[in-house]
């Protein structure tokens, strides 16, 4: 089975203002579909064919930059989309809340620590916040299309949060002004899915 295109859970515009329909519509149907299409293309009739993306990610070969980045975009998106609601922002409640607090102090700390990952991260990349076996969380940030289930990727445990900070994520809307972006973002956090992901993954 060939990986497929994940349907947004919500219409191109529902996210607005924090980020335009036009942006949704290029970043989902031609970055994700062009990193799925090339994923397909880079795994098929080799070993990799048939393996779920999360094994594939975890026992990466590093030097296989077609999988890394095609894999990479593959899944990153795939979380993205999810973790984002139009109904989304406030805070997270119960463990997460509490995983949160024991790792950054507050939720304002936490988020001061997650923005700055991602506005210090020099050209491309994503910013994330992964959940290590035991419960612990910890915040991150990797380059391109790198995650943290790859190996030697600078992030390890299970990402639960993602934010593309790539220019095609905000460009159109926000231009060099990657920061108001990051803000914005806030005001769209699904924190059900990611509190889901937590209690799933830790
Ligand atoms: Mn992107």
């Amino acid at each position: 089975m060939a990986f497929e295109l994940p349907k947004l859970p919500y219409a191109y515009d529902a996210l607005e203002p924090h980020i335009d329909a036009r942006t949704m519509e290029i970043h989902h149907t031609k970055h994700h579909n062009g990193y799925t299409t090339k994923l397909n293309g880079a795994i098929g009739g080799s070993e990799l064919e048939g393996k779920s993306i999360e094994d594939i990610l975890t026992n990466l070969d590093m030097s296989n930059g077609a999988v890394r980045n095609n894999g990479g975009g593959f899944y990153n998106h795939s979380l993205f989309w999810e973790i984002l609601s139009p109904n989304g922002g406030g805070e997270p409640s119960g463990e997460l809340a509490d995983a949160i607090n024991a790792a950054c102090g507050s939720f304002e700390e936490f988020k001061n620590a997650f923005s700055t990952a991602a506005g210090t991260r020099f050209g491309s990349g994503w910013a994330w916040l992964c959940v290590h076996k035991g419960g612990k969380v910890e915040v991150c940030s990797t380059p391109n299309q790198d995650n943290p289930l790859m190996p030697e990727s600078g992030c390890s445990g299970f990402p639960i949060l993602g934010l593309d900070v790539w220019e095609h994520a905000y460009y159109l809307n926000y231009q060099n002004r990657r920061p108001d972006y990051v803000n914005a973002f806030f005001n769209i956090i699904n924190w059900d899915k990611v509190s889901e992901l937590y209690a799933a993954n830790k």
